[in-house]
């Protein structure tokens, strides 16, 4: 039933922004039998959702925002679900204006984390609630049960969570929803989620791409390679659509799609803002960090074109063993995966200690199971091993991780040196290798590097035998002083 008169404080939620997140997630909110405030800046869009999906279930048809939040019950609530940036700024400040002490406004948009705390301090100030929630999924997961990740007051998923939970994806009976942490925490765990989401698609591509050069393989056989390993410990949501992307062809030409779109990836900034932030946090997060220059080299056009018929050296032999080599790529995709995501959950912990939010990592791979585009049955085990451990140091060291890595070192090695005598870029798979063998060293030779950065700047350095701070006077006697 759609109320088109607004007359009555009756929804339980509104949601304003009513693009493709907004107008399913809407949906999504009153088939679960919530009744909906609706409003779009342009009217349009919120007669097209009630002529289209009206009979979906109960609605409220808002033209302006002082109607939008007369239709909410109290405290009301409000979800926006528009661009991200000003846009966001200015939809907060008009229902601000219109709102009371109490009244939570969440942001279920793409928020870079620092301008939610900003957005919640500022709101607090005048009694509001703000609550940044990650939402994952897309279009389908939003109108089907997305991955949420809120943030803000604890007090306010009292009344906003049941709410939430209820739309939300639902694995082994747990809703893939739950309080994430203070102020920006949702925001930002959202954002490492989307990193991590890049890694994964570009050890993907990594692995695609040595079908195709080392092996020789056309898209209709890898696409079966992928349906294969979406049986096993890889299946995913990311490895399903591999295989059906690989499989779709393209109507004009009769090739496989995937042959006939260019090869220069874009990006809307979360793998950018995911670098970014664990470059402040000192967190090496070299996977994602691969995965986003990857994408900027796959588009920088201009220099690809001025390099392309370099000299490559004399390549390798290709891989005679198609099978082995296969299981090969297998083995260095879920190891490299295990990586990333060991990353992923190094840069949450860092993230709270910095910002004080105190995030249970395992809360993350807990609701990474269902809805978001990163869902794959690998989390299951991330969350048994943090039920194991709620301090793991790291998920490599993991004794389910580590026997799986120890599993597919061999392979992993050999997709890497293969990949590099082939002349076949495997940025990801090669960086996570690396970062393996830097975490497992003995001595790394950063010991150079701070006798290096004692000399020219008297950085001072510690020793291997004794505590404190110690400087060598380079240019006197080259005698040792305590720093
Ligand atoms: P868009 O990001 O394309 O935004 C379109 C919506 O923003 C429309 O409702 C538009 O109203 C509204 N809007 C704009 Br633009 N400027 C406005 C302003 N100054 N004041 C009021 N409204 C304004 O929509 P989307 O793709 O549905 O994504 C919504 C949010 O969800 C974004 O933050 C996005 O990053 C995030 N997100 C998207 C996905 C996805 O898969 N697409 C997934 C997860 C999160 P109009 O109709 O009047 O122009």
């Amino acid at each position: 039933m759609t109320d088109t008169t607004a007359s009555t404080a009756r929804a339980q939620i509104g949601v304003t922004g009513l693009a493709v997140m907004g107008s399913n997630i809407a949906r999504n909110f009153a088939r679960h039998g919530h009744t909906v405030a609706l409003h779009n800046r342009s009217v349009a869009k919120t007669d097209a959702l009630i002529a289209e999906h009206g009979d979906e279930g109960d609605f409220v048809r808002t033209e302006t925002v002082d109607e939008f939040v007369a239709a909410l019950q109290r405290p009301r609530r409000v979800l926006i679900m528009v661009k991200a940036g000003d846009a966001t700024d200015a939809v907060i400040e008009e229902l601000a204006a219109a709102m009371e002490p109490g009244d939570i406004i969440i942001d279920g948009g793409n928020a870079l984390y620092t301008d939610t705390i900003r957005r919640e301090a500022s709101l607090r100030e005048r009694g509001l609630h703000f609550v940044g929630a990650g939402i994952s999924g897309g279009e389908e997961g939003a109108l089907n049960g997305p991955s949420i990740m809120p943030g803000g007051p604890k007090e306010s998923y009292e009344s906003l969570g049941p709410l939430l939970e209820s739309v939300a994806a639902v694995v082994d009976g747990t809703p893939c929803c739950t309080h994430i942490g203070p102020d920006g925490a949702g925001h930002f765990v959202k954002m490492v989620h989307n990193g991590i989401e890049y890694a994964d698609m570009q050890l993907i591509g990594e692995a695609y791409h040595l079908f195709r050069d080392a092996l020789g393989f056309d898209a209709a056989q890898i696409a079966a390679v992928f349906g294969e390993w979406n049986t096993g410990d890889l299946e995913s949501y990311l490895i399903e659509i591999t295989a059906e992307v690989l499989s779709q062809v393209d109507a004009k030409t009769g090739q496989p799609l995937v042959d006939v779109i260019v090869d220069a990836a874009e990006q809307k900034g979360t793998g950018r803002w995911t670098v970014k932030s664990a470059l402040d946090l000192g967190v090496p997060v070299t996977g994602i960090a691969e995965a986003v220059f990857a994408r900027a080299l796959s588009g920088s056009r201009a220099q690809r074109e001025a390099a392309k018929g370099l000299a490559s050296g004399v390549l390798g032999d290709k891989p005679t063993d198609a099978d082995r080599f296969t299981e090969d790529i297998r083995q260095a995709l879920y190891a490299s995966k295990i990586v990333a995501y060991a990353q992923g959950f190094d840069q949450i912990r860092a993230g709270s200690v910095e910002y004080g939010w105190d995030l249970t990592p395992g809360d993350m791979a807990t609701i990474w199971r269902g809805g978001c585009i990163i869902r794959a049955r690998f989390l299951n085990r991330i969350k048994e091993a943090y039920d194991t451990n709620p301090d793991l140091t790291s998920l490599i060291v993991e004794p389910y991780f580590k026997d799986a890595i120890e599993t597919a070192i061999d392979s992993w090695r050999r997709v890497v040196v293969t990949a590099t005598q082939l002349g076949i870029p495997v940025p990801a798979f090669s960086s996570s290798l690396s970062y393996y063998d830097g975490l497992r060293a003995e001595r790394l030779p950063a010991a150079l590097t701070q006798g290096q950065r004692d000399f020219f700047g008297a950085h001072t350095y510690e020793r291997t035998d004794r505590p404190g701070k110690f400087h060598t006077l380079w240019s006197g006697d080259r005698s040792e002083v305590d720093a």
